[in-house]
């Protein structure tokens, strides 16, 4: 059943927070990957996402396949190039990366990827992806040759945003990058939340629970967590 949106805007609606654990493929340790799983299903995480800015891994399939011998979570891929699709998940962000002025971004990677996803049953939530400056080049920065918005400049990410939806993106996405040095700023999360309707996914960066719960209270939808889960996956058991 394609729920995964609707669920989303559920959630918002009764404004019960949202949490994503973003697997790298390339970074699964697979010795390791039944503990890893159980890990995430006693987290507090509601979504699994996959994949990365790029992934040379050839195992998607067989890791998307193995959390649902195992998990119930919904699956999402987050592609950063149209050969990290597979049938397998629930769903897959449908990104346009709306900060940048590279056009491979902008719709190419979406025309190779229409054909594939014609062939699946994904459900496809198209999103306005949205880079911040974070302190540091990232690897979504240095692979899309994109610049980001300046984490100062709140009313450019507001307006792009606003363009995002206007364009009939379901989603809003602010991305400090993976591994971020700073995540996005709160007062930019709180900004851009006052200021659209869809619900907003912010990720990037972000190390520690005050965190997750700042990015919450200042309006994120849905909080992703990717390299501080990689680091230690006993992240959310820890009170840091
Ligand atoms: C990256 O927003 C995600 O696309 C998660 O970032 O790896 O820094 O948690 P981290």
């Amino acid at each position: 059943m394609k729920n995964i949106y609707s669920e989303i805007l559920k959630a918002k609606t009764e404004q019960r927070k949202l949490l994503a654990i973003l697997l790298d493929p390339d970074k699964i340790v697979w010795e390791g990957i039944d503990q890893l799983i159980s890990k995430i299903d006693q987290s507090p995480a509601t979504h699994v996402f996959i994949g990365g800015s790029l992934v040379f891994s050839k195992k998607i399939d067989d890791l998307i396949l193995k959390i649902k011998a195992n998990s119930n979570l919904p699956i999402v891929l987050f592609p950063g190039n149209p050969s990290q699709i597979s049938n397998h998940a629930d769903g897959i962000l449908f990104l346009s990366l709306i900060s940048g002025r590279n056009p491979d971004y902008l719709i190419e990677h979406q025309v190779k990827a229409a054909p594939i996803l014609k062939k699946t049953n994904l459900e496809i939530i198209p999103t306005g992806y949205i880079l911040i400056e974070s302190g540091n080049e990232t690897a979504v920065a240095k692979i899309s040759q994109t610049t980001p918005i300046s984490r100062n400049d709140e009313q450019e990410v507001l307006d792009t945003a606003q363009a995002g939806e206007m364009l009939g993106n379901k989603l809003i996405y602010l991305e400090a990058g993976s591994g971020a040095h700073l995540s996005v700023p709160a007062a930019i999360i709180q900004l851009v939340s006052q200021n659209i309707e869809i619900p907003m996914i912010v990720g990037g960066g972000i190390k520690s629970k005050d965190e997750i719960e700042l990015a919450y209270a200042s309006g994120a939808d849905l909080v992703v967590i990717g390299t501080a889960f990689e680091k230690d996956n006993n992240f959310f058991n820890l009170n840091l």
